[in-house]
Formats: C-alpha cells, structure tokens, sequence
C-alpha cells in the first residue's frame, strides 16, 4: 500500500516527538511493505513567524491531498503572554479542524499494566481502565460568534452554539463505536445550565432508542469530571461537547500515569488527522525530555483508523507497551528510575519494531 501523509510537527516539543512518530511509521512501512512518502507543512506559530497566516494555505492544501495527516502540537508562550496578539497559533488549529471538516476527536483512555502504580489512582480502580472519549470538535466555544471584547475592552464574550445536525451526527458515532465495544454511552452535558446542552440532551434522549442494544447514560459534567476519578472503568464511550471533552480528557491522561500518554484521531469530512492529546509544551522545547509515546501512539491510530491496518496498529501498540515494560521511559514517568531521552525511547521501540 501507498501511504501518503503530510507531517506537520507544529511548535514547541513537536517537530522532536514527530521526528520519532516519522521513524516509528517508517520502521512499520519497511516491515509490511509499504511504501511511505511523505511531506511537511507548517501550522501554528512557526507558521505565523514565516508567513503571518497559523495556517497557510499550502498547508490546507497538502492535507487535503494526503491520506492522512500527523499533527504535532502547537503555542507558544509569546503569544499566550500578549492579550492584544491579533493573530494566535491556535487560531491556525481551529481552522484546520473546521476547514478539513474534523467533527469528532476521538482519545482512548487507556491504561498500561506496567504503569498502574504510578497512577494517583488506587490500582484496582485503573487496571483494565479502558474507553473512549469522543469529543465533538467543530462547534461549541471554541467557533461560536461573537467572540471578542466591549470597546473599553472590560467586557468578554464568547458564545456556544451547537446545531441539531453536529449534534445528532457525533452521537451516531458514539453509538457507532460502543456498538463495537462494551455496549455503553454516556452523553455528557450541562443540561441543568446551558440551552446548548438541553439540545444535546433532547437529541440524546431521541436517538438512544435507535440503539435498543446500548445502554445510554446522562451524566453533567461536573458529575462526569468526579467519576472519572473515581470510577474509571464505569465509562465506554463518553460523548460530550469540544470544551468539556477537552477538560476531561486531560483529566483523564492522569489516571494512565501521563498527559504524555494519551493519543487521538480526528475524523470527519475529509482527509484524517492525528495527534496527541498534549499541547506544545515549550518549556521542554528541543532538551531532548518530552514523552514521545503520545505522538507514536498517534500513528498508530493513524494506522488503524486511517489505513484500516490494524496489524501495523498492534505491532507500535506492543512495542510500546514492550518499552514501558522495559522501563525505557521518559523523566514524566521514571519517577526515581532512569529518566531516557525523547530520542532514546524512540530509537529503542524503533529496533523493537525491526
Ligand atoms: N496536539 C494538540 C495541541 O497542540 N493542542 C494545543 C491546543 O491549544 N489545543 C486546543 C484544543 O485542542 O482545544
């Protein structure tokens, strides 16, 4: 098979941890066969520091021409720290997910054996710990007009929108997903408080008897944020609004040890796209520390999700797991023991693959 893909390694830690995601793939396409190429854009403040635009058209362009797309991460403290920035980095990964129509950002929680005690967690509540949150992606806060400030600049709005038709086509897939699984939903809103959630929950209610075979829970999301604490293995699928599934997704990386652990696919329109869950953590920025495995999980789900191919999928997954086990880990969950480098454990689960 051909793979085409468009790199786009973004800021801070991310051309690092892409550059192992890249090995990683082409280690699995040597493997099975498969010929790789691939090309890289830009996106994020990188890009506004080369063309003014975090997210040049180009880049729109050879997204949509490759079969999938594997995303770094992206900001930057220079513009976090300037309210007045007229244009953001993150304004580049919104309209990248809106302009390749990525609806649904779907993020496996899942833990790994050889990391359960180093979870804050009791490890009876996290072993087997295993869903999927599917965090709808184009709509919500993070789209919804007028955003912006009074002319005094005292006032800020944001506005949540979500129509029936974003709504009703990211429950399908949730139900699409927990058909496939343990058979349960659990549609998390803020009914009690927000219009936009009492929409979601109204098209819930409608669409749950399609599925007689799936269980549906209803759960707000304060009430979701404790019991994903407090009992992880309660959850399947869970299926929420962007900024919600954004807050309780990073919740949740805490209970597998790392916010450097947890991958994700966004699907939806056109070509796909995969990335982890961690942002550009520019703190860490070319040391050669960061957690790789995120990013290297990601092509596995691009493997998976992308390519249908899940051999290759299995194949990063068990070496993975074989380099927790091994103990070939980075200083965010050594935790006493020796700390590797972000270029060492990719190295190490690039010859496992060989
Ligand atoms: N790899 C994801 C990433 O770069 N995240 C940075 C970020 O600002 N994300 C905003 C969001 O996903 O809501």
């Amino acid at each position: 098979m051909k793979l085409n893909i468009a790199v786009l390694p973004g800021d801070g830690i991310g051309p690092e941890i892409m550059n192992q995601a890249v090995a990683v793939t082409q280690a699995i396409c040597n493997k099975f066969g498969h010929e790789l190429s691939y090309k890289t854009g830009i996106v994020g403040a990188c890009a506004i520091d080369q063309t003014g635009d975090p997210y040049p058209a180009e880049t729109h362009q050879l997204c949509m021409e490759s079969d999938a797309v594997l995303f770094g991460a992206i900001g930057s403290p220079k513009y976090d720290n300037d309210p007045n920035a007229k244009v953001r980095p993150e304004q580049g990964l919104l309209r990248m997910r809106k302009q390749l129509g990525l609806y649904a950002n779907i993020r496996p929680v899942t833990t790994f054996p050889s990391l359960i005690h180093k979870s804050p967690l009791r490890s009876e509540l996290v072993e087997d710990a295993d869903f999927m949150c599917i965090r709808e992606l184009t709509g919500g806060l993070y789209f919804g007009k007028p955003q912006g400030r009074s002319e005094d600049g005292n006032t800020a709005y944001d506005t949540c929108i979500y129509t029936r038709e974003e709504i009703e086509r990211i429950l399908h897939l949730a139900y699409k997903f927990a058909g496939q699984r343990k058979k349960k939903v659990t549609v998390v809103d803020k009914a009690n408080v927000l219009a936009t959630s009492r929409l979601w929950r109204q098209i819930a209610q409608e669409i749950a008897p399609q599925y007689p075979d799936i269980q549906t829970d209803y759960l707000f999301v304060d009430n979701a944020a404790m019991r994903i604490i407090q009992w992880p293995k309660s959850f399947d699928v869970l299926v929420t609004e962007n900024l919600f599934g954004d807050i309780l997704t990073d919740e949740a990386s805490v209970i597998t040890g790392s916010l450097g652990l947890l991958p994700s696919a966004s699907i939806g329109l056109h070509t796909s796209l995969f990335e982890p869950i961690h942002g550009s953590y520019p703190q860490a920025a070319g040391k050669d520390i960061a957690n790789p495995l995120a990013m290297i999980l990601s092509a596995a789900l691009m493997f998976e999700y992308g390519f249908n191919l899940m051999e290759e999928g299995a194949l990063i997954r068990e070496a993975v797991n074989a380099s927790l086990e091994a103990g070939v880990v980075t200083e965010d969950i050594a935790e006493g023991g020796k700390a590797y480098k972000l270029s060492e454990v990719g190295a190490w689960i690039v010859n496992y693959i060989n």
